[in-house]
């Protein structure tokens, strides 16, 4: 795969990543953001697969890919309420969908807009048997609106490493009395590109005891205590690039 041929065959995307559907009013406005750093390997696929699907969808959106800098432990929550924030000073959203970089989905039926609840789109993934690994499950592509995502005070910015901050969502989720909505199971199957794992995103020791005390940590820890610092905007073709510090685990 080549960015080129990306661009080649996707010419109604305009810079940045975004597309208007031309022979309707698409209802809402989507961005999608997607928490990256070295998988460029894998975003050409994502993009090579996924910008006809949400044409064929007739979604109006723009692509985010929240670059994190440097080498320190990788934090996927944190990248996604930076991506909330900077789509924002962006353009107008109304949905936002977080999707990892390596999740395929197999059917167009999976429509990527917002939902009365919070919606799990990757319920089915290749990689467990296509079923939910357990019922509280959370993670790979998920999507909520923005007075949704507002009401939970945005995603965790303290889970550094791999694995629990999916479980604290789910957790701000129903403890702010909302409900996570799902696609039929035959719908929500999913493809992950195959790969090792990360450096620097090992798993993460403290994550148990962490989901334990969400209750208490989603008043102090989300999108209102928010800290960063923007390395680098930029628009490519195909999606926007937003590289940024985000410090390291205390
Ligand atoms: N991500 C990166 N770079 C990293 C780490 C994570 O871009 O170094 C992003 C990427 O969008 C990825 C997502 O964060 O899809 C989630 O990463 P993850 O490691 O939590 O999840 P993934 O499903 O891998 O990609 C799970 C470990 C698979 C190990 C397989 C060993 N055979």
């Amino acid at each position: 795969m080549s960015m080129e041929r990306v661009q080649r065959e996707n010419p109604e995307v305009t810079e940045g990543g975004h597309y208007t559907p031309s022979d309707c009013q698409a209802k809402e406005r989507v961005a999608i953001i997607i928490p990256f750093r070295h998988r460029e390997h894998h975003l050409k696929y994502w993009l090579h697969y996924l910008h006809p699907i949400l044409r064929r969808q007739k979604v109006g959106y723009g692509i985010y890919i929240i670059n994190q800098f440097g080498e320190e432990t990788f934090n996927r929550a944190k990248l996604l309420n930076i991506g909330f924030l900077e789509a924002l000073k962006d353009a107008e959203y109304d949905c936002f969908i977080f999707s990892d970089v390596d999740l395929i989905p197999m059917d167009d039926r999976n429509l990527y807009h917002c939902y009365e609840q919070p919606r799990h789109f990757a319920i089915a993934m290749d990689k467990f048997g296509f079923r939910l690994p357990y019922a509280g499950y959370f993670g790979g592509v998920s999507g909520l609106t923005k007075a949704q995502f507002l009401k939970i005070n945005g995603f965790p910015n303290e889970y550094w490493g791999w694995g629990g901050e999916d479980d604290d969502i789910y957790n701000r989720i129903t403890l702010n009395g909302m409900k996570v909505s799902r696609p039929d199971i035959r719908i929500g199957r999913y493809r992950m590109i195959k790969h090792e794992r990360d450096k620097h995103n090992e798993p993460n020791p403290q994550r148990f005891t962490k989901i334990q005390n969400t209750k208490v940590t989603m008043k102090k820890d989300g999108i209102h205590t928010l800290r960063y610092q923007l390395i680098h905007f930029a628009k490519y073709p195909m999606y926007t690039n937003i590289t940024v510090d985000i410090g390291k685990p205390p």
